[in-house]
């Protein structure tokens, strides 16, 4: 089989994938191999052809993904169907993202069946269920130490519960979004267990070295997520005797890639959650899968290769199913995972937008919406069938190293500036409006994270009279303002529309991020309909800011996006579409524009936001406010 040629290759895979599948499929397998399988087979050649046995591999894995689209459920083979006649469905201005945790959202996965009419109320059309997965015992970094890609966590609930919540959702138009961790596995996932007890086929899933010289040569170029709490990237298991890959906390051990067993495991587990029915798979860590001597070890091509892998396996079996790049680098390397070139269309669908949520939260420390200014240069238009994804805040730190390349390109003094911006959002150390906490703040050269709800940040906590209260409020919606309009699927935090705060219970843990992950309060909940509570406003004021959203089809992510130059240093300006003008307010101070300078249109304008008309020559933009405008 070794000299086989490719052409013939890829025809042998193909009716190895077909001979599985149920005859009255066929046909529509076979035309989706055709179109995809060169890509697919020339990519897996790249990263695997020097294999021994490649061609051997590669059927058998066909067979597998064969035998796991035969298992697919009639009702996901019709919404296949469906999302193939309309690849861009992901793009409409109607996508509307919800992220939480099971446990503190609704106890259970049961739990969050009986919070679908909350979520239908807010017009949520996609849910993000933090690691719900059988997670390691003990430490487990919030459930992304995952034990097992096949059981549910036992306190959140079983698989039955987990294909019942995503059947309920799909009823309800709303997409199951599960974190698929590449990059690692917990040190008690049964591959790891397997080799620690000296299983060579398993010891073979990680990147595992006999003594420190590899890993000292590693650690002169890769950096430290961690450098706190988990200092190092390599950990000495005992049981081994052997030093194992630990990008992330000691029992995160990394998988290695260049193994083709490891993609191909990865790639099933993917298929058989997509066969429960989830939607959107949160690609964990994507930019750290292939390491590479002399080089910080993320962003490597064959990362992409891998996930252009995934992605055409993806796109002929499970086509309904999306895939999300969790990559948070900086601005130049995030279009990447969309695809480039040939590649384009090829990768992941949706992609985080870090850099854009950092830095609207560097806009706000410093007056100033140049960074942000800076980030939106960078990023380029988004092709058909991709969008990004637009936030305030998610469970992990707001990591301000992300916009290195804009500080250097405004000129910036290395990383003063960053830390400046992140000092601002500690409440300890600013006499600003946040009340934040500085993440891994042992390296005082170091430029940190920060951690703290978005309420908090924006000035909820310190709060002391209703003036101060409402300004926090207003940034809070300018915020959201710009993550719903910028083009991508904005993805509300837990709480955030409720003005949850801190989790004051987690001071003194050891990973600052839980912070940011408090229980959800149902008595925020049920004052959500009272004007006169924080809740209540705040609640009202982000749910108008999303249906005004959904009436706008210029704030789809496929229209096009463009600066607009205001002429003032706080104040954004964005025009979407042929003739939408949004402008954001980034100061504490009333900023007038000049409109017709502003958009070279000198006729008269509605707000669509205040539902007014907006005709002054000089308009005013409020203290963190924004005004969302068409000509009239
Ligand atoms: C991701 O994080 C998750 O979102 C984190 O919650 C996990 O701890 C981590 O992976 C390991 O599974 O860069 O691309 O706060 O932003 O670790 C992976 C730091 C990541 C996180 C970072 C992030």
């Amino acid at each position: 089989m070794d000299s086989i040629d490719l052409r013939t290759l890829t025809i042998l895979a193909g009716q190895r994938l077909c001979e599985r599948v149920p005859e009255s499929r066929q046909a529509d397998i076979a035309v989706r191999y055709a179109a995809r399988s060169p890509f697919l087979i020339e990519r897996l050649r790249r990263l695997y052809g020097a294999q021994p046995d490649f061609p051997g591999w590669l059927l058998q894995l066909m067979d597998a993904v064969g035998a796991l689209h035969a298992q697919r459920d009639p009702a996901l083979l019709a919404q296949d169907a469906d999302r193939l006649a309309r690849p861009d469905w992901f793009a409409s201005q109607q996508m509307l993202g919800y992220c939480t945790y099971v446990d503190r959202f609704a106890g259970d996965l049961q739990g969050v069946i009986r919070r679908i009419p909350y979520l239908r109320e807010l017009g949520v059309t996609y849910l993000h269920l933090l690691p719900f997965l059988r997670a390691r015992a003990g430490d487990n970094d919030g459930g992304f130490a995952v034990a097992s890609f096949d059981e549910v966590a036992p306190h959140l609930g079983t698989v039955k519960d987990l294909a019942a919540l995503a059947t309920q959702l799909r009823a309800n138009g709303i997409s199951l979004c599960a974190d698929l961790v590449l990059n690692h596995v917990a040190d008690d996932h049964s591959w790891a267990l397997a080799a620690a007890a000296g299983d060579a086929r398993y010891q073979a899933y990680f990147h595992t070295y006999p003594d420190r010289v590899e890993p000292d040569a590693y650690e002169q170029t890769v950096r430290q997520v961690f450098p706190q709490a988990a200092p190092g990237n390599f950990t000495w298991s005992a049981a081994m005797q052997r030093w194992v890959w630990t990008t992330f906390y000691p029992y995160q051990w990394d998988l290695a890639y260049t193994n083709p067993a490891v993609f191909a495991s990865m790639a099933e587990a993917i298929l058989r959650l997509a066969n429960l029915g989830v939607e959107v798979f949160r690609l964990d860590s994507t930019a750290f899968v292939w390491k590479r001597a002399g080089t910080d070890c993320t962003n490597q091509p064959e990362a992409h290769w891998i996930l252009q892998a995934l992605r055409s396996l993806v796109d002929i079996v499970a086509p309904g199913v999306l895939l999300k790049a969790e990559a948070i680098v900086a601005t130049p390397e995030l279009p990447r995972y969309f695809g480039t070139g040939e590649a384009l269309g090829h990768e992941c669908h949706i992609a985080y937008h870090s850099s854009l949520m950092a830095a609207a939260w560097a806009a706000m420390a410093e007056q100033s919406v140049a960074l942000l200014e800076q980030v939106i240069v960078a990023t380029p238009a988004s092709a058909t069938g991709t969008s990004w994804l637009t936030y305030v805040r998610c469970h992990d730190d707001i990591g301000w190293t992300v916009l290195r390349p804009e500080v250097q390109a405004l000129g910036g003094q290395g990383d003063a500036r960053l830390a400046a911006v992140s000092a601002f959002f500690d409440g300890a150390l600013s006499s600003g409006f946040a009340s934040g906490a500085t993440f891994q703040s042992s390296d005082p050269s170091a430029v940190h994270g920060t951690n703290g709800m978005a309420a908090a940040l924006v000035g909820f906590e310190r709060a002391g009279c209703a003036e101060a209260e409402q300004l926090a409020e207003d940034r809070l919606a300018l915020l959201y303002g710009l993550a719903c309009s910028f083009g991508g699927m904005p993805v509300l935090y837990m709480g955030d529309e409720l003005a949850l705060g801190n989790d004051g219970s987690a001071a003194g843990l050891q990973d600052g991020r839980w912070l940011q992950r408090p229980p959800f309060a149902p008595l925020l909940m049920a004052q959500r309909h009272q004007l006169q509570t924080r809740a209540g406003r705040v609640f009202a004021r982000l749910g108008h800011l999303i249906a005004t959203r959904q009436r706008l089809p210029a704030l789809a992510a496929d229209q096009p996006r463009s600066l607009l130059a205001t002429g003032q240093a706080a104040v954004l300006g964005l025009r979407r579409g042929p003739q939408l003008v949004l402008l954001f307010n980034f100061s504490d101070a009333n900023v007038g524009i000049d409109l017709a300078q502003c958009t070279g249109r000198s006729g008269r304008w509605r707000d669509v936001l205040a539902d007014a008309p907006a005709n002054d020559t000089l308009l005013q933009v409020a203290p963190w406010g924004m005004r969302w405008l068409v000509p009239a």
